[in-house]
């Protein structure tokens, strides 16, 4: 255990806040309320001008938000299950939530990435990670449903992930804990022996094409926690940044062992090499397990596979793939500006942002300009590498985007403001207080070669006094400020769905006409769709009773049902008839101990029901779809076993 490095933290951040004057912004933040109102309305009717996809932390979800007006319009489950729409309930999505854990309910989601084409938002879909249970989710953006879900192999706490690269051929996951991987032997270690057999890995995942994302190549690197990434553009597309700390390779305490170094690493990765090697056969093949589930368009039904091998590559033994620049201290973010020469580096615990030049990097591993080597890896010379380094930006740098004028905007947690510099001359501009403990912040376009600009979002982590307060937990807030003058201006404060990490926004005109409005009932290839009122039916086989059921304005086909037994399992197959934008119906049952569900015009959801006693049961719609939804209901008569109730369904009888 070490103190000392404790008491040097502490007087790092102390002797920084004397420069800068205090952690916390004193004045309240409210802002001109005239000026600030008229740009953040949008009046009844109107639409917003961009989506912002919003991650949604430990809820594991995403969230759709308008800017500038902050208006919430779905909440988009991705790793958690979701009573709204039945989400990880009904039989057709629970495979969506299967892992080689078996089926897990919830997730930690942190970082959104939108698909690029050239390096621009081209609005096909948003990707998610799952941070415990290590996946890649993607969602579709013209149904905004998850499609499709990645596990990783040989990753614990998928936090640098997923990253993009331009064309959107690979997202990038890697793993946060080192740990040991291989067979049972190699992985029944102690703790202890973490430097000699802890290992790091990053997953190039093909993510080109909906429904085939798979694991390209696994790198094997030293023991560190990755903690996040960019991909290189422009100029230095093919290549990838990853920041790293603990690259002291503790295993205990790592709030004070895990700081002791002046500089971690960002490690720099030719994945065109890479994928070179794996071209030419020099990858090894190594057996793991993980899920791939996948959500079919037409049937509406997930179907999860086990994958049983990985391809890996052992960055030691390639020489030429991974380098490593020194970056003061413990970094947090890395970030890309949209020209693809700067890469900077946010240490969480530096007095100074560093940014590093690509051209200077590829001229340093050219003349082999090293300091060393780490765990085998080539150690670039940080002044080799640095451009310069922007000094007095304030404390606690996290996370940088850019607006595509030539500045750069990084958000300072322990400072709580928002920093705007210039990328070429490595000058602060300007800063405006955040309200309070900023995490990452997010411009439209921000990670993109062609930021939109206009805003900023800083998603906060403390909110303290800004909202009516809500028992011992607050809501977690958002502050749009505008960007598009030389001052940073707060506009608004806005609560938000879970806690928000990173989010991206896109503007609405890239996807708003190419929603899904409902699905063509002829396409419903479900193998218990009913496509018409006359075609329902029920089955019996055994103790499985299937009910082909159908739901249109304002009845359920059938609406009388007896001659169910106890002992039965009912599976509740209800067809939504409506082929018309906006009409889901739902469907519940007293005692069923799932969820309800819920379901989009021209779909089929299936809903279990294992009755646990002897009478008659209500059955209803529980999506208020016209005036005479409150009439949208019908009875299930359940008998005793062994009862001669014959089966019989009725509608209108
Ligand atoms: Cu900075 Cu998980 Cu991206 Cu939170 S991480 S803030
Ligand atoms: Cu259907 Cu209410």
């Amino acid at each position: 255990m070490n103190i000392h490095s404790i008491v040097r933290t502490g007087l790092l951040f102390t002797a920084a806040a004397a420069v800068i004057g205090g952690c916390k912004p004193k004045a309240p933040g409210s802002v001109d309320t005239g000026d600030a109102a008229s740009k953040v309305y949008v009046a009844p009717g109107k639409h917003d001008e961009f989506y912002n996809i919003v991650s949604g932390g430990f809820n594991g979800q995403m969230s759709v938000v308008g800017l500038p007006s902050g208006r919430v319009f779905k909440i988009l489950p991705v790793f958690s299950v979701h009573p709204e729409n039945g989400y990880g309930f009904s039989e057709e999505s629970k495979p969506m939530l299967n892992t080689s854990h078996g089926f897990v309910p919830w997730d930690d989601l942190h970082h959104i990435a939108l698909s690029v084409t050239n390096g621009e938002h081209d609005g096909r879909w948003a990707f998610g990670n799952a941070n415990n249970t290590p996946r890649v989710a993607r969602v579709d953006l013209t149904t905004f449903e998850t499609v499709e879900i990645l596990e990783i192999p040989n990753s614990a706490g998928n936090h640098s992930s997923p990253f993009v690269t331009a064309n959107t051929e690979y997202i990038v996951a890697s793993s946060r804990f080192s740990v040991p991987i291989g067979d049972d032997k190699s992985r029944d270690v102690p703790i202890n022996t973490y430097k000699e057999n802890f290992k790091g890995t990053v997953s190039f995942i093909r993510a080109d094409k909906e429904g085939d994302m798979h694991i390209a190549f696994q790198l094997v690197t030293p023991g560190v926690n990755f903690d996040l990434a960019r991909a290189g553009k422009n100029k230095s597309h093919g290549w990838f940044f990853f920041s790293t700390y603990n690259t002291e390779q503790a295993h205990t305490l790592l709030e004070v062992n895990a700081s002791q170094k002046d500089k971690d690493f960002i490690m720099a990765v030719n994945w065109k090499k890479a994928e070179e090697y794996i071209k030419a056969g020099k990858g090894k093949v190594v057996k793991a397990k993980y899920a791939h589930n996948v959500l079919d368009h037409n049937s509406g039904i997930a179907t999860s596979t086990m994958k049983d091998e990985v391809i890996q590559l052992d960055i030691k033994e390639f020489p030429d793939i991974a380098y490593m620049i020194p970056c003061p201290k413990s970094p947090h973010g890395t970030d890309v500006d949209p020209s693809g020469e700067y890469i900077i580096g946010s240490g969480k615990l530096a007095a100074i942002i560093p940014v590093f030049s690509f051209t200077k990097m590829l001229k340093a591993i050219e003349t082999k300009d090293h300091e060393g080597t780490y765990d085998g890896i080539p150690v670039l010379k940080y002044e080799s590498v640095l451009k310069g380094e922007v000094t007095k930006p304030g404390l606690g740098p996290l996370h940088t985007e850019f607006d595509g004028r030539g500045y750069a905007y990084t958000s300072m947690f322990v400072s709580s403001e928002v920093v705007k510099w210039d990328i070429e001359k490595l000058e602060v501009v300007d800063r405006a207080p955040t309200y309070y403990s900023v995490g990452h912040l997010m411009v439209p376009g921000g990670p993109t070669t062609k930021p939109h600009g206009k805003y900023l979002v800083a998603y906060n982590k403390i909110t303290k006094d800004r909202y009516l307060p809500t028992g011992p937990e607050l809501a977690h807030s958002a502050q749009l400020y505008d960007i598009s003058g030389d001052k940073i201006k707060l506009l608004l404060d806005f609560p938000t769905i879970g806690e928000p990490h990173y989010a991206e926004a896109l503007p609405a005109s890239l996807i708003k006409d190419k929603q899904v409005k409902f699905y063509p009932l002829e396409k419903n290839s479900h193998p218990f769709a009913t496509k018409s009122p006359d075609a329902t039916k029920i089955e019996r086989k055994g103790k499985e009773v299937h009910v082909y059921m159908t739901s249109i304005r304002s009845h359920f086909g059938p609406d009388n049902i007896e001659g169910i037994k106890l002992g039965d399992e009912v599976y509740f197959h209800v067809t939504n008839l409506e082929q018309d934008w906006d009409v889901p119906h739902g469907f519940a049952i007293k005692g069923a101990n799932t969820a309800e569900t819920l379901i989009m015009p021209g779909a089929t959801k299936t809903l279990k029901w294992v009755p646990d006693r002897v009478g008659v049961f209500p059955f209803y719609c529980t999506d208020f779809c016209s005036a005479l939804h409150q009439e949208m209901q019908g009875y299930i008569r359940v008998s005793p076993a062994g009862s001669n109730v014959p089966l019989t369904y009725s509608l209108g009888k």
